[in-house]
């Protein structure tokens, strides 16, 4: 539910055959094919379960070699070909918009070598990150990047997404951070690009292409990745802000004050996290338990002086200032440093100097990995959480800082008279990075449901509110169906959010990638002649047009590349 139209099949490419099914099973026997309709299910749909395909055929190579041959034959025989990782990708690049050969990873999944004097990992590209991550841990490594879906998602897909994740900010892009690369190109060649070297100025530097390009020009089999220290110190506090100026002054202030040790700023609003807490099971809201006692010693202070008037002077807390529901936003600052005591101690002051300048209405530190743990889970678990709850309408956008939150504000105004649709804003704050997910009830809403927006900080939460009671958009408060809402919604966020962005000189897709959902989308954060010169370098990679169709390019740029 959601996905716009899919362009329609290109009569460029065949239809599978038996003969096809027969050599594929010679190459990789039964074990690598798959052609049972309850077994494709998975390689169909999406994470989302928003896009799907019909594809007849899913490969699992167990090499580079059979990865290659396979390309080969689809080559030659113009079958169009998917490459698939974990699946987790959020932008309708890793499943088929038609019949498609799913090509997936997930059978490359070994760890080819470890040098533990420079930290360097080459593993086949099916590796999960987080069994990657693993295998580093006792080894006293981390993989340079993190994210929600680790899982699932493996370090090809990572690779081929250029993946930012939550550590970003402190460990870099994966720009940065692969060393090497090596890569099945569509013509069944390979090319090997598998260097451990941290410098290498022998002319192009051809690995980064592939980085980000979703499948569009290859398909990666092997990764070197140069992986970072474990930290010995690792120290979390969970803050609650009043404002989003306030957001960006604490940004600032983790800056200037833990610079050395910042490994990530995140932030969440308000509706974020009651869809976290409503939806996501065992969720809490890290600091309600904080907020209660409180309160409660508030009122046992006032009960013992008699008189006082109960008004809430300067020191009052954030959700207090923000009447009965909630503060608006929640950060996450984490350090990762080499000082237990010192860096705790850093943390402490920091968390003080900001509360002393009225930018922290309340905040926690985690006192335990487990309380660490719970924190994260909340953050990185309001994508499942939104999931929970309905048809998600999702953007990953760049914008720059003063405006980031405005466009949160001004999408939820845009949906007034939509009853039940949330609009929620969290990301990556300390990389510039939102993402602003617009949520429609499972199974619709209307006649009287209330407002949908907990927390909301703008003038645009009482009109929302008031737009369920009203009947929404002058309906008479009929009913409206999930596929009504959906379809009003994405006629009221697109072009929109995307001229929004561009307006302002922000990228459309911060880390998420184009896929199917942004291939038409390009123009709003790329020239003319620089998606032209894309189209040409996929003609070079890939001249028959089979790897990854209808994603990452425009149709009309494609054919004139
Ligand atoms: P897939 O989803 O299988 O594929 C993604 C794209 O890469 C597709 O276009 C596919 O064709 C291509 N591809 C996959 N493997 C290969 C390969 N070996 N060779 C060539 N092409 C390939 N993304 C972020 O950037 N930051 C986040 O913080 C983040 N958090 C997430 C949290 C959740 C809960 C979820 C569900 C997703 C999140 N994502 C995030 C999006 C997604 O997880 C990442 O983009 C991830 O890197 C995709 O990896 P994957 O193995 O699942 O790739
Ligand atoms: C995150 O940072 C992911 O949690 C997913 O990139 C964001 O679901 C989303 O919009
Ligand atoms: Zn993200």
């Amino acid at each position: 539910a959601g996905a716009a139209a899919a362009p329609p099949r290109s009569p460029r490419f065949s239809e599978l055959t038996g003969g096809d099914v027969d050599f594929f099973r010679g190459l990789l026997g039964d074990r690598g094919v798959v052609t049972d309709p309850d077994a494709l299910e998975p390689y169909n749909s999406d994470w989302m379960r928003k896009y799907r395909g019909r594809s007849r055929l899913a490969l699992r190579p167990a090499s580079t070699e059979q990865a290659a041959a396979a390309l080969a034959r689809c080559s030659a025989r113009r079958l169009a070909v998917v490459p698939q990782g974990g699946n987790t990708g959020l932008v309708g690049g890793s499943v088929p918009v038609h019949d498609e050969v799913v090509l997936s990873l997930g059978a490359m999944n070994q760890i080819i070598s470890f040098d533990e004097a420079s930290g360097v990992l080459v593993a086949q590209a099916g590796c999960v990150l987080q069994a990657l991550d693993d295998y580093l841990a006792p080894r006293g490594f981390m993989m340079p990047l993190d994210l929600g879906a680790k899982g699932s998602c493996q370090i090809g897909g990572n690779v081929s997404t250029n993946a930012g994740g939550l550590r970003l900010l402190r460990y870099g892009s994966l720009h940065g951070s692969v060393l090497g690369l090596e890569v099945a190109l569509a013509d069944g060649s390979v090319l090997d690009l598998l260097s451990v070297l941290r410098k290498d100025n022998t002319g192009y530097d051809l690995k980064q292409l592939f980085i980000g390009a979703e499948g569009s020009l290859g398909v990666v089999t092997a990764v070197a990745v140069q992986c970072a220290p474990r930290p010995a110190s690792v120290q979390l506090a969970f803050l609650a802000v009043p404002s989003f100026g306030a957001v960006r002054a604490v940004l600032s202030m983790a800056k200037r004050r833990l610079g050395e040790v910042l490994s990530a700023c995140e932030f969440l609003d308000a509706a974020s996290m009651a869809t976290a807490v409503e939806f996501l099971p065992g969720a809490a809201n890290p600091l309600q338990g904080q907020q209660q006692q409180q309160q409660q010693q508030q009122q046992q202070q006032q009960q013992q002086q008699p008189g006082s008037g109960g008004g809430s002077g300067s020191g009052a807390s954030a959700a207090e200032t923000e009447g009965p529901g909630q503060p608006p936003f929640y950060m996450l600052i984490e350090t990762h440093g080499s000082d237990a005591a010192h860096d705790a101690e850093k943390l402490e002051r920091f968390l003080e100097a900001a509360m002393g300048e009225g930018l922290v209405g309340d905040g926690t530190i985690a006192a335990s990995d487990a309380q660490a743990a719970a924190i994260w889970r909340v953050r990185e678990g309001v994508t499942e959480a939104l999931t929970r709850r309905g048809p998600v309408f999702k953007y990953d956008l760049s914008i720059p800082l003063p405006e980031l939150y405005a466009l949160v504000e001004a999408v939820r105004a845009r949906m007034d008279g939509l009853p039940g649709v949330r609009v929620v804003g969290y990301g990556h704050v300390g990389d510039g990075n939102l993402h602003l997910n617009v949520s429609v009830p499972r199974g619709g809403a209307g006649g009287g449901s209330t407002s949908s927006n907990p927390g909301s900080s703008s003038s645009s939460s009482s009109s929302s509110s008031s737009s369920g009671g009203s009947g929404g958009g002058g309906r008479g408060g009929a009913r409206w169906s999930e596929a009504e809402l959906s379809a009003a919604v994405l006629e009221r966020l697109e072009p929109f959010v995307y001229e929004w962005t561009s307006e302002r000189g922000g990228s459309i897709s911060a880390e998420h990638g184009l896929g199917l959902m942004k291939a038409e989308a390009i123009g709003y954060s790329k020239p003319a002649n620089a998606v032209a010169l894309m189209a040409r370098v996929k003609a070079l990679f890939d001249p028959a047009g089979i790897l990854n169709p209808y994603k990452v390019l425009p149709a009309a740029a494609l054919k004139a590349g």
